[in-house]
């Protein structure tokens, strides 16, 4: 059997389904897809993805793709590799329900609002740095419309109204996270499930990093004391570090100045 990870960075996505590989202690062999010079929409990685996008997972040939999809499909696949305090995923409907109800409010409420601050920010000054005939040739090896559109205005940059609408998202998600904490332990229930691990790649590690005006220490201390317990987690430590193929330009869009 052999699981190959095509990722970047231990960060968003990439973080992402690399946690449960390691929670799940199960070995793979990583390939390290570089977004500063655009493998991403390489034809060689195109070939495995045609979305041109990482993560992506190769278990014996078969491609998987999109975290929330991969996660769930190594739960299905390995059902017994299992972290020592329990699985990834509740075992019965219910808490397996709560778990999609949070990963789903991540994928379409958070994931996308917490990027936009990171392209903003980041992503623009790789898109600017590029000679305007390149970065069009660029464009058009992209395979998704919507990514296409994505890089270009990283180029341009995001108007203050698209950001201030960003950051109120990313608010309604912290007050959510933190008043859940105040009933259950993780966020799914009281069980460490994908759901943190979601929330954890895409907001929680980074947020206060990120966004220091709006005081998460002092307004969430829940979720600070919930950042921890994740961060303190062997294999998310051992994600965080691994692979550290970090370029300058990628440190600093996570926010480690
Ligand atoms: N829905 C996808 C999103 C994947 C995604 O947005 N990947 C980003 C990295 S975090 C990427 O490949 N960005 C480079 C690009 O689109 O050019 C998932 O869950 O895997």
């Amino acid at each position: 059997m052999t699981l190959k990870y095509y990722h970047a960075e231990p960060l968003a996505n990439s973080l992402k389904s690399m946690i449960p590989l390691k929670e799940k202690g199960l070995a793979y062999e990583s390939h390290y897809v570089d977004l500063h010079k655009f493998e991403q929409h390489s034809a060689w990685f195109v070939a495995i993805n045609p979305e041109g996008q990482v993560p992506v997972l190769d278990h014996d040939g078969t491609i998987i793709t999109h975290t929330t999809v991969i996660n769930e499909y190594l739960e299905d696949a390995f059902p017994d590799a299992q972290p020592a305090d329990g699985p990834l995923r509740p075992r019965d409907p219910v808490g397996a329900a709560r778990m999609r109800y949070w990963n789903k409010f991540v994928d379409e409420h958070v994931m996308n609002y917490v990027s936009m601050h990171g392209w903003h920010r980041m992503v623009g000054i790789i898109a600017r740095s590029i000679e305007g005939g390149e970065f069009e040739k660029l464009l058009e090896n992209i395979p998704l419309p919507d990514q296409r559109k994505k890089w270009a205005t990283a180029r341009s940059g995001w108007s203050e109204a698209d950001l201030a609408a960003a950051t109120d998202k990313i608010v309604y998600a912290l007050e959510k996270v933190e008043k859940q904490l105040g009933e259950t332990a993780w966020l799914a229930d009281d069980m460490y499930t994908l759901a943190d691990i979601n929330f954890y790649s895409h907001c929680g590690m980074m947020v206060e990093r990120m966004f220091p005006e709006l005081e998460v220490a002092k307004n969430y201390p829940r979720l600070v004391d919930w950042r921890e317990r994740v961060t303190a987690r062997p294999a998310v430590a051992e994600a965080l570090k691994s692979e550290d193929r970090t370029t300058p330009g990628l440190r600093t869009w996570s926010g480690d100045r």
